[in-house]
């Protein structure tokens, strides 16, 4: 009858609707990721590209949205994992740098001078060091996807070349992150001053700070070369790499299906952003840096001797901070880099 073949139909619809979409129905209608720069930034390519990808794959199932500008945290970038681990944000793709104030090892990237060249820091990330780091993550709280990249930190200041230690004497210069970044540059003379991202472009246009450090993606990005930052040196002191990460209050309500999709559009978005942050700043392609001094901007590349003055200057914090890191990981981090 009508009324049975009804029946049949609201059952069979009853059942759809317990079956496929109950896992969705626990799903947020948006995850809020966390970045500090938004695109064209690669950090930020980075993290739309995961959304992006995420959202194709899920079949709109998970829907990701990127704030940058660290304003899920009012702009205080050192506090992203803080929230990220509470739950108060559900994703970030965040920089070693900002979540080192809360996990110590974090700090190793920072080491100045550790990693010569793009081998080096893939040997790290790509290596037993990464997975010990992961596990450090996982251990605060939040699952660990895939490694992105904000790049190398060159440094540029508004006064005169830096081509000696002796040429930052005195020079303010703005840093992020944990005090290894104030002890490295008061080692070298000059007076580091703590400051986020937020705050920074203002305080190098008013002339408040003489420089800072930053990937050169950064400095073309954020048009420094327009706020009188006419000196770059590329003296790769350190690097940032960036995690993709999933608050565990979030990756837990996840079935396994979307785990694996949300991880490996993860994987996939970081080797997307690791070819953005490197473009222009290879052996091969050096485009970055002529479009730099096509802005009239005098870019100082260090000779091995200029560059091993800097090294010397810096040991002693080298030290220091391998005794906070922990001297297993750095000991195995010196390890992978010599192997690479
Ligand atoms: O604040 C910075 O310098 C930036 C954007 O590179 C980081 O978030 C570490």
């Amino acid at each position: 009858s009508i009324r049975t073949l009804l029946g049949a139909a609201a059952g069979a619809a009853l059942a759809v609707t317990l079956a496929a979409p109950a896992q969705a129905a626990d799903y947020k209608d948006e995850y809020k990721v966390s970045t500090v720069v938004p695109a064209p930034f690669p950090w930020g390519i980075a993290a739309e590209e995961w959304a992006k990808l995420v959202a194709e794959r899920t079949d709109g199932r998970i829907t990701m949205k990127v704030y940058p500008g660290a304003q899920l945290v009012a702009g205080e970038q050192t506090k992203e994992f803080t929230a990220l681990r509470r739950g108060a944000i559900d994703m970030a793709v965040g920089s070693t740098i900002n979540w080192s104030p809360q996990m110590v090892e974090m700090n190793l990237f920072a080491l100045p001078f550790l990693m010569p060249d793009y081998a080096a820091l893939d040997a790290l990330t790509g290596g037993p060091v990464g997975e010990r780091l992961f596990e450090i993550v996982r251990e605060n709280g939040v699952e660990p996807l895939a490694w992105a990249e904000n790049g190398f930190r060159e440094v540029t200041n508004s006064k005169h070349p830096i081509e000696t230690p002796a040429d930052l004497d005195g020079l303010k210069m703005r840093v992020v992150g944990s005090p290894l970044f104030q002890d490295t540059f008061t080692a070298l003379g000059a007076n580091p001053v703590q400051m986020s991202w937020a705050d920074a472009k203002p305080a190098l246009t008013t002339g408040a700070v003489d420089g800072q450090e930053n990937p050169l993606t950064i400095y073309t990005i954020a048009k420094m070369h327009e706020i009188g930052q006419s000196y770059v040196t590329t003296w790769h002191y350190v690097a940032d790499p960036l995690i993709f990460g999933v608050s565990h209050k979030v990756w837990e309500t996840f079935t396994p299906e979307d785990k694996e999709i949300v991880r490996q559009a993860a994987i996939d978005a970081g080797a997307v952003g690791i070819a953005a942050a490197r473009k222009g700043l290879t052996d091969d392609d050096t485009a970055l840096i002529e479009e730099i001094e096509g802005y009239g901007v005098t870019v100082t590349d260090l000779t091995e001797a200029q560059r091993q003055a800097f090294v010397d200057a810096t040991r002693e914090v080298y030290d220091a901070w391998t005794d906070k890191i922990g001297a297993d990981l750095v000991e195995m981090a010196e390890e992978s880099i010599a192997n690479r």
